[in-house]
């Protein structure tokens, strides 16, 4: 693949359009022309029969004096290369998927159920030609993998793959949020909504961080996220660059990736790789309501706009992924009332646990510091705490009141064990629940995990934290 300087005259060609120019090979396809300060650079991608040459490649640099100098990098392909498939661009993708599975498995060492089925983009398979020694007809197959994207040849004949590698890593981008939310960060219970208005006291309240794991799409879809719709359109940047004030939309969708990465590497790092150990769909400010909601039939989480759009809270963020994290463990979970109290508690108690690292201390029990600003007078602003007094002597029959009786079992579990320890138990015991559980149930199953994992005297703290709600006897 020499440079060849020709040193012809091509004055002629230098400013008109250089398709089908005098003296070039035949079979190539311009597919770009770039200017510099020194002149234009047209690429050409060969073909053969109309089918792309993969990695043939023919460069013309036209100097602004006219010198020209080319580069080819064109491979031979025999003249009667068979350019009719065998085989079927869905047989090729099947196969393609099954390689790119397998690479990745390996690549993931032990935590081999980390790795989704890649999914490949639809319409990918498209046919092409390899030239050299090896010339023959293949299919050309995109995948994505927690690897990132994938090129995938397979043999049109045989369906055999020729060569498989990634194209794309996951990447890093860059993002600015709040931390869990603005009161918390600034310890101000005085900051106020104000209908979504950008101010000095929020701007500050802004985190610069890194956004891991995205896929490399210019979207904010990665390993554990994928903002799926949004109010006011999906947040894109070629820089992988997503940084913006509160009052654009796109900021709540930066919210969520982040948050929700966050809290994914987390319970991956307690050593949990089947918790919802996916790219978790999301619905951002499409709902006026002051409201969100995870709906199970779709697995999306949609997050409300009103009040304080519930997005800029990553409390808000947290409860609802509660949800998820539920639901992926225990299929059709929060079948009975007291199921769905254990699971409001548990996603006040996500929430919570999640704002530890970031809170230095802050009224830490406090659910939802922000958001309530809009709905609460009192200080500190709380749609609710996992510190109060309720035991099952005030079971009312509204999920949302009776699960402040669970989270405040959790939270005690948190105070007496520490988050690692309570987090991991608490996790555990959540792939023994029914979906119908009971307090009484779901509590028996958290104290056998705490007895498995750390012991008779940690079932012991767990037991009491129970008691203490009259949950167990
Ligand atoms: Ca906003
Ligand atoms: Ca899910
Ligand atoms: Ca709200
Ligand atoms: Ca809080
Ligand atoms: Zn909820």
């Amino acid at each position: 693949m020499a440079t060849v300087s020709m040193g012809l005259s091509f004055t002629s060609a230098a400013g008109a359009a250089p398709e089908g120019v005098r003296g070039d090979p035949d079979g190539l396809k311009l597919v770009k022309t770039k200017t510099s300060l020194l002149g234009t650079h047209y690429w050409y991608q060969q073909t053969f029969k109309g089918l792309p040459v993969v990695n043939g490649y023919y460069a013309k640099h036209v100097a602004k004096g006219g010198a020209v100098e080319v580069a080819d990098g064109r491979d031979a392909v025999p003249a009667n290369l068979d350019v009719s498939a065998a085989t079927t661009p869905a047989a090729a993708t099947q196969t393609a998927n099954a390689t790119v599975t397998a690479r990745a498995r390996r690549a993931a060492g032990p935590n081999k159920s980390l790795v989704r089925q890649p999914a490949a983009t639809s319409g990918a398979a498209q046919l092409a030609v390899i030239g050299g020694p090896n010339a023959r007809l293949v299919w050309n197959v995109t995948s994505r993998s927690t690897e990132g994207v994938s090129r995938s040849l397979v043999d049109a004949k045989t369906g055999s793959v020729v060569e498989s590698k990634v194209i794309s890593d996951n990447i890093d981008g860059r993002g600015s949020v709040f931390d869990p939310n603005p009161v918390v960060s600034e310890q101000n219970e005085k900051l106020t909504d104000q209908n979504d208005k950008n101010q000095d006291a929020l701007f500050l309240a802004q985190k610069n961080v890194i956004l891991r794991n995205l896929d490399g799409s210019g979207k904010l879809n990665g390993s554990f996220v994928n903002i799926k719709e949004a109010k006011g359109g999906i947040a894109q940047s070629k820089t992988n660059t997503f940084v913006y004030q509160r009052a654009n939309e796109k900021f709540e969708q930066v919210m969520v990736y982040y948050h929700i990465n966050q809290t994914q590497e987390y319970i991956q790092k307690l050593g949990f790789t089947d918790v919802n150990n996916e790219s978790q769909d999301f619905s951002v400010d499409t709902y006026a309501g002051d409201n969100s909601f995870y709906d199970p039939s779709t697995d999306m989480i949609t997050t409300g706009e009103g009040g304080v759009d519930d997005a800029e809270d990553a409390e808000v963020i947290w409860h609802e992924y509660g949800h998820a994290i539920q639901d992926d463990v225990v299929p059709g979970f929060g079948e009975s009332e007291q199921a769905g109290a254990i699971g409001e508690g548990f996603g006040d108690y996500w929430a919570v646990t999640n704002s530890i690292p970031v809170s230095k201390g802050f009224e830490l029990p406090c659910v939802m510091d922000w958001d309530a600003t809009s709905y609460t007078s009192d200080e500190p602003h709380c749609l609710r705490r996992t510190d109060g007094t309720k035991t099952t002597d005030d079971i009312d029959g509204e999920v949302h009141d009776d699960g402040e009786i669970w989270s405040r079992a959790l939270w005690d579990i948190h105070q007496s064990l520490g988050r690692t320890k309570a987090n991991k138990l608490i996790l555990e015991a959540t792939f023994f629940y029914d979906p119908d559980t009971s307090f009484a149930g779901a509590a028996q199953d958290t104290v056998q995990a705490a007895r498995l994992l750390y012991g008779k005297a940690a079932a012991q703290t767990v037991t009491d934290a129970f008691k203490a709600r009259k949950i167990l006897p």
